[in-house]
This record gives C-alpha cells, structure tokens and sequence, in this order.
C-alpha cells in the first residue's frame, strides 16, 4: 500500500515525479507486482508510429498477480459478491482462493478444447461471475479475449468474430434482466450464421431451452467436468496483447482497442486503489457492465489486483423498484459505490422516497463514469445518497486509455461539482485550439490532449494499426488525442465539455453517428439519413435521425417503428433512435457535405439562429427541418 496518497501535498509531490521522471516513477509502482523477469527498460516511444512498449521484455501472467500473489494472505478473502437480477435468489460469495480454481479449471478446459496463446475468444455473456472467470482463464493461458455487450445484436457480433478471427464463443442460454428472460445463445447462433468459430462453450443461467451444434457447442459443466483445479500460468511478455475491446469512433464500423498486460496491469491497479482509496476490507461495487472498459478495469482487473472484495451485479436500476442500488448497499455494506450519472439521473426521476429504507451509513466514496455529470445530478448524488459526507470522484476516461485519467483522489483532492478536477500522476494533459496550438494557463478552453505515454493507453486498434494512427496521432502532431472538448478554470481544474466529434454519449454508452446511419439506411426503403446528438434529460444524449425516405404504403409511425427494428437488429437497442424525423432532403453544401451544425441546432431545439446558410445547395430544406421537428 506503499503507492498510496495520503495528502494533497502528497499528490501534487507525486504527480511532480511522475512528470519529472517518469520512468523511475512508473518502476517504483511496478516494482510492488509479480513478474517472472523484470523489464530491460520501463518505456519506449513514439507517437509517430505510434509504437508504445511499458516494462520492455519483461515476463508475467496478469493472473498470479490476482491470485498467487494472494493466496497466502487473502485466500478465504471474497474476491467477488454477486447479487443476482432477482432479490429472492440467492447470491453467490467467491472468495480469492474459490476463484483462483474456477479459473485454473476452466482455463484447463479451454486448452483442452485446443484454444491456446495468441487466439482470440469472444466473451459474450450476462453479469455471472463465470464471465469474470471466462476473462480470467483466457489471461492465464494466454488467449486473447475480446467481450461484447451481451445487448448488441447478432450482427454486431458477427462483425466482431469476424474481425478479431475469433476460434472460440464463451456465452450463456440466456440472461435475466429485470421482469425479462433474455435469449443469448439463440444471439449467437444467428451470428454464426455469418461468421465462424470452433468452439461455443455456454453457461446454463436461466435454463431455457437451447440449440446445440454437435462437435461446436459444448456446456460449460460439462467442459470443466475432470478438468484440475490448478495449473501453471502462461508466461507471457509485457506487451503481448491482454484483450480487445471493440468501440465506436467518429468513422466506420467499431474498432477493436488493443490492451497489453504489462502497462494495463500496472495502471488498472494503481488508479483503482488511488482514485477510491480503496483499504483492505473494503466492499466495493462498480454498476457497470463487463461488456464496457468500466467492467474490465474496474470490476474485473483493477479491484482483483489490488485484492478487494468486488460486487458484481446482474440486475438493473428499477428492478423490482428504484431503490435496488440502495438495497445491495445495505445489504453487503459497500463502501465504494461507481456508477454512471444516466443511472443517477433516472433514479433522480423516482425521487427520494426509495432511498428512505436503507442504510447507507457503509459509504464512503462515490463514483460517477461515462459521460459528463451535470450539476443537479451531482448535487443530487452528494447530498441523497452521500448524505453530504461521501466524496465524489468524477472520474474521466476513455475505452483507449485503459483506466482513469482525470478524478480527484477520493476525499483528498477537494471537489467541484462538474468537474473532474486534476490529472492522476503520470497523466500529462494538454489543451490545444483547433490549429493545434498549446493552450497554456488558466481559464481556457479547447481540445483535450494527452501529450506522453502512460502505462494503461491503448498500443493499437486490432488488424489495422493506421487507423489507430489516423484516430488518436495525427489530428495533432506528436499527441495522442481524445476525442472531447475541455476547459480548464481559473483554479486548474478540469471540467469535461463532451465530444467534439460525431461521437455521440447516450446513457454513458459511446456510439458512432456514422454507424447510427449505416444501420438506418439497411432499412430497404430508406435513401439517406443524418444522425445527432441532442440533450436528453435522462440519457444525456438521445439519437435523432433524419432521414429521407419513400414511404411506399406505410404509415409514418410504422416505417418510424421499422427503422427503429433495423437499428435494434443491426446494433442493438441502445442504438434506437429517440426520434425520427422523415424529410425530403437533408441539407448540404455544395460540395455534398450535410451541415450537421444545423441539424444538431433543429435537434436542440435552438431554431432563432440558424447561422450561415448560404452555402447550402438548398435552402429551403432547412424551413421543412424546423416545421417537422419531432
Ligand atoms: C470510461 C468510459 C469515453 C467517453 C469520453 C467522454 C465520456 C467518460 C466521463 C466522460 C465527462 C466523465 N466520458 N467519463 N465525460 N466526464 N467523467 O466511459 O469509456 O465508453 O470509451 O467512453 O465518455 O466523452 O471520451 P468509453
């Protein structure tokens, strides 16, 4: 626990080594692991290329660093508490030592079943602590594993088998959320419809009736049937790749972010003990879902490796009401409570009635992820279920940073509703203006850059390093760049605008406006569409969708509902838009681009300043816009 801050001063001394020196800095952290050889040299890199490489030639398994390294002292500690979807069933306590052989006996029958070092395996699975094993196992063979929400449908899932190569599918029949029985492996199957793997092992959760292909699909008790409890671990390299972990972008289909062990080991760890203070004993519980980067870092790597007691939770917000989060942390005690500010928002609706029951006197810190937090949710949040007295870590952070950047240290930095206040140590930001230009000082605003390696960023997007290059290393020279506006105040602090490219942010989940369009436009009568993001009271943002279409016979509201299947089929339902408007045309300038600034201001519903519309082609359209919006 030596690595831990204590004081404030304490984090601005060591956020001044990690600046001054990096490397020695980044060795002291490492040197608290297990590694089977050390590293020849801390880091080596380039932004250029870019081509970046944590604890050179180093040797390890991210897996004896959860459990060997554990055993002796924390065996009989609880690693994971799962609370399932219904209160009325029972949950499930595993402790360090329990874990460590589900995993080693899975990871047997994974081998078994011939997968090894270097494969892919997709995860695609509920909220069962069998998908934290399913992660585990491939770590400690080697396999690359790569999870996919288990919301996104068949097609996104094939896309995602077939662009990582994928020779194995871990899954379950089914998935219990809320009031509804999920089909999972039926998913699955329609996906294996376009794309191919050896292997399918299922987990029985819900009992429902499946398909199995004979010689491809096998259940998971019965794969793990004979197999040893125990085994040795892969060793493996710092910089062989850990996992994939598919996101949208600005452009195109999904790309796959490519995690190594070393650097993501080093830095899940760290930031998680840091940011919430965690101290041996604590219970802490992190809402999201393993399907996101909150899951893997934060409920699965970064907890596991610190040794803390991690819930895992198959259920949602509202089920069977709006004061579940309040009853699971009464009922195991939390500690430290992380979640996303649209779960907040939606619980804020219900009011403070559901809240009244339960004890939270067991909080200490809270957490909020995954978009912006606005005012009145963080206020909401302090005083309702922090009672005032709980610290609030607004934390920031990225799917290709691998774990939090900006967040004050629980308690110790003092907080700002809004903002995410300070870089962790090793975390050097900077704000550039659309030239890209450094924007020194205080009281500015601009892009939000990141201008040196750190142990937890991405090393590559799987298949296609040039368009890692493209994304994140050529927008501005030499700097790895996020994707979001930033300002920085009067004290330094950090406050997080959203994103300034056609990322849109819909209940904490990233989606692509690109990818929104593609999906509409499978719909055979639709001819071109344009996707925004607007404000949305709960969701942050909600998707509105334009587009032109030949109505053929249909009604409006039943090609609305048709295009809304399309998307639900080809992403999955977070992907439906919240509102659709059908229109003769879109409007574009002369050289064929569609002016999104005008359709975002008609989304908004901001219609007295349209701005500039000259160059359009047409624009008439735009007075049609402004009349039909929805
Ligand atoms: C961890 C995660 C990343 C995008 C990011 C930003 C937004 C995340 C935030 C936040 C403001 C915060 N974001 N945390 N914005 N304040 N505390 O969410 O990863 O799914 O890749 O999304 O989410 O826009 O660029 P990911």
């Amino acid at each position: 626990m030596s690595d831990r801050i204590h004081t404030l001063s304490g984090y601005f001394h060591e956020y001044q080594k990690s600046v001054t020196e990096p490397e020695k800095f980044w060795a002291r952290i490492a040197d608290s692991f297990h590694w089977q050889k050390r590293w020849d040299k801390v880091l080596e890199w380039d932004f250029e290329g870019p081509d970046i490489k944590w604890f050179v030639n180093a040797k390890l398994n991210i897996t004896e660093n959860i459990f060997e390294k554990h055993l002796y002292t924390l065996g009989d500690r609880a690693a994971i508490i799962w609370e399932p979807n219904d209160p009325n069933e029972e949950g499930r306590t595993i402790t360090y030592r329990e874990l460590y052989h589900e995993v080693c006996r899975f990871s047997n029958a994974l081998k078994a079943k011939g997968i090894k070092k270097g494969d892919r395996v997709i995860i695609y699975m509920p909220m069962v602590p069998e998908a934290a094993v399913a992660m585990l196992a491939c770590a400690r063979i080697g396999a690359i594993h790569s999870v996919v929400f288990a919301g996104f449908s068949s097609s996104a899932l094939a896309d995602r088998v077939n662009d990582c190569g994928a020779k194995a599918i871990l899954t379950s029949d089914g998935n219990y959320r809320g009031n509804k029985k999920i089909g999972v492996k039926s998913v699955v199957d329609e996906a294996l419809e376009k794309s191919s793997v050896d292997t399918v092992i299922v987990y029985q959760r819900t009992g429902q009736e499946v398909t199995m292909k004979e010689g491809r699909d096998h259940w998971w008790h019965e794969v793990i049937e004979g197999e040893e409890d125990t085994n040795k671990a892969e060793v493996m390299d710092s910089e062989d790749m850990l996992f994939i972990l598919y996101t949208s972008g600005s452009t195109g289909k999904p790309k796959g972010v490519v995690h190594t062990i070393g650097g993501y080991m080093v830095y899940t760890k760290y930031s998680f003990e840091n940011v919430f203070q965690y101290s041996p004993g604590d219970v802490y519980w992190c809402t999201a879902d393993i399907g996101w980067i909150t899951g893997h870092s934060y409920i699965v790597y970064g907890p596991l490796l610190a040794g803390a007691t991690s819930i895992m939770f198959e259920g949602v917000p509202t089920y069977p009401d709006a004061g579940r989060f309040w009853a699971v942390c009464e009922k195991y005690k939390v500690n430290q409570f992380y979640t996303a500010p649209t779960a907040i928002r939606a619980l804020q609706a219900h009011g403070t009635d559901p809240i009244e029951p339960y004890d939270l006197s067991s909080l200490k810190v809270l957490g909020s992820v995954g978009e912006p937090i606005n005012e009145e949710a963080w206020h909401w949040y302090h005083t309702h279920i922090g009672k005032t007295r709980c610290p609030i870590v607004d934390t920031w952070w990225q799917t290709e940073t691998g774990g939090i950047m900006v967040s004050p240290i629980a308690g110790i930095t003092p907080t700002k509703p809004a903002y995410a206040t300070l870089p962790l140590p090793g975390i050097q930001l900077c704000i550039v203006d659309n030239e890209g230009k450094i924007m020194t000082g205080n009281s500015v605003e601009g892009n939000l850059c990141i201008c040196f390696p750190w142990p937890g960023m991405l090393r590559t997007t799987y298949g296609d390093h040039e368009r890692c290059k493209q994304t994140y290393f050529s927008t501005y020279k030499g700097m790895y760049f996020t994707g979001d506006g930033v300002k920085r105040d009067h004290d330094g602090y950090y406050r997080i605008l959203g994103r300034v490219d056609d990322v849109i942010n819909v209940s904490g989940h990233r989606m692509g406006t690109a990818e929104v369009e593609n999906a509409i436009n499978e719909h055979p009568l639709v001819i071109e569409s344009a996707v925004v993001g607007y404000p949305h009271e709960v969701k942050g943002q909600g998707i509105y969708a334009y587009v032109i279409s030949d109505m053929k016979n249909r009604t409006e509201e039943n090609l609305v509902n048709e295009i809304k299947d399309t998307v639900s089929k080809i992403i999955g339902p977070i992907a439906k838009p919240d509102k659709i408007q059908i229109v003769s045309g879109l409007p574009k300038t002369r050289s064929g681009k569609i002016m999104r600034r005008i359709l975002r201001k008609v989304a908004e519903g901001s219609l007295d300043n349209m701005g500039d519309t000259s160059t359009l082609l047409d624009p008439e359209v735009v007075t049609e816009i402004i009349d039909g919006r929805k």
